[in-house]
């Protein structure tokens, strides 16, 4: 329910997609191989059982059913990014086919990942508009699927904090790819466009600015934090794991800002080797995940010492590391 893209996101992906459909028909072998995509969409039909029937196939052309092409090429653009910047063939890295199923429940407000697959419900058209339309709200439901096959971070407490803040880490690096926007230039907001247009909300999350996505009678405010100072104690959530998850948000922000260029490439490379390099565990709390994000930048980054410095800062800044 957590997740975002506007109109140019989608006109972004619908012109990468294009390409990519161009690329495996083409009769001579690109230049670039393809990594090839292995997605398959199920449509539910407004019930709850999964996957639903068959709706379209990785090298299928658009149905013209909005949710189950965005979902297509979200899917793509999500699985791009981890094959081709951190070369993890899906959610396993073994290249296992992914399944996407969407117009999942009547009104459903929300999108996840059930532990096999991608599901995704059509909203309530008062609040929600389709979940499958902004691509970080995909590209964050399959880093869950990422987080499961790696760290495995249990989804209570500080560990489910950090499990929802990964997933926004490369849902917005997804984004941020797809616009090819550097850190710069990014927004930092996750499920920008998910809300019908007279909400009083421009995201579901900052990830630079947590707290400060949206504001509706409909919504209450955006109770998000992003300070140590501030976290929130709870049982709701899991223990507050969408909550305290601006806190690790506001840290990776913080250190790819300050790293600058384009943040899937150091910053990303540095949560990615932290995630799957075997230092961080289901049980890893806010310090244990901060130290393997130092460590992983001094080791990808020897020579540039910077770059665990400015890890170091910006987990500093929101209350964490020493
Ligand atoms: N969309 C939500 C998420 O991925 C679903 C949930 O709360 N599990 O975080
Ligand atoms: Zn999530």
């Amino acid at each position: 329910r957590r997740l975002l893209a506007d109109g140019r996101d989608t006109l972004a992906v619908d012109e990468r997609m294009r390409s990519r459909r161009e690329a495996a028909t083409a009769t001579t072998a690109p230049a670039v191989p393809d990594t090839g995509g292995n997605r398959v969409v199920y449509d539910a039909g407004g019930a709850e059982e999964l996957p639903g029937r068959r709706a379209r196939d990785e090298d299928d052309p658009a149905t013209g059913d909005a949710a189950v092409d965005e979902a297509h090429a979200h899917s793509g653009v999500s699985w791009d990014l981890f094959a081709e910047v951190f070369d993890r063939p899906s959610v396993d890295g073994r290249g296992t086919p992914l399944t996407v199923t969407v117009h999942y429940g009547r009104d459903y407000d929300n999108a996840f990942w059930d532990g096999e697959q991608l599901v995704f419900g059509d909203g309530d058209g008062e609040v929600f508009d389709r979940f499958t339309k902004p691509l970080d709200v995909t590209a964050h439901e399959f880093t869950h699927g990422v987080t499961q096959f790696s760290a495995g971070l249990t989804y209570q407490g500080q560990s489910g904090a950090l499990n929802e803040s990964v997933s926004d880490v490369f849902a917005s690096l997804a984004k941020q790819r797809s616009l090819g926007q550097d850190a710069s230039q990014a927004d930092w907001l996750i499920g920008q466009g998910l809300f019908m247009p007279d909400v009083k909300a421009t995201a579901l999350r900052s990830m630079l600015e947590p707290g400060t996505a949206y504001d509706d009678p409909r919504l209450g405010r955006d109770p998000q934090v992003g300070s140590m100072d501030d976290y929130v104690d709870t049982e709701e959530d899991n223990g507050g794991v969408h909550l305290n998850s601006g806190i690790p948000n506001r840290a990776f922000a913080l250190a790819a800002r300050a790293i600058g260029g384009p943040s899937w490439e150091k910053a990303g490379q540095v949560w990615y080797a932290a995630l799957t390099g075997g230092a961080v565990t289901p049980s890893t709390d806010f310090e244990g995940f901060a130290a393997a994000t130092v460590d992983a930048a001094a080791r990808l980054y020897p020579e540039d010492t910077s770059v665990a410095d400015h890890v170091r800062e910006a987990w500093q800044q929101v209350g964490l590391a020493r």
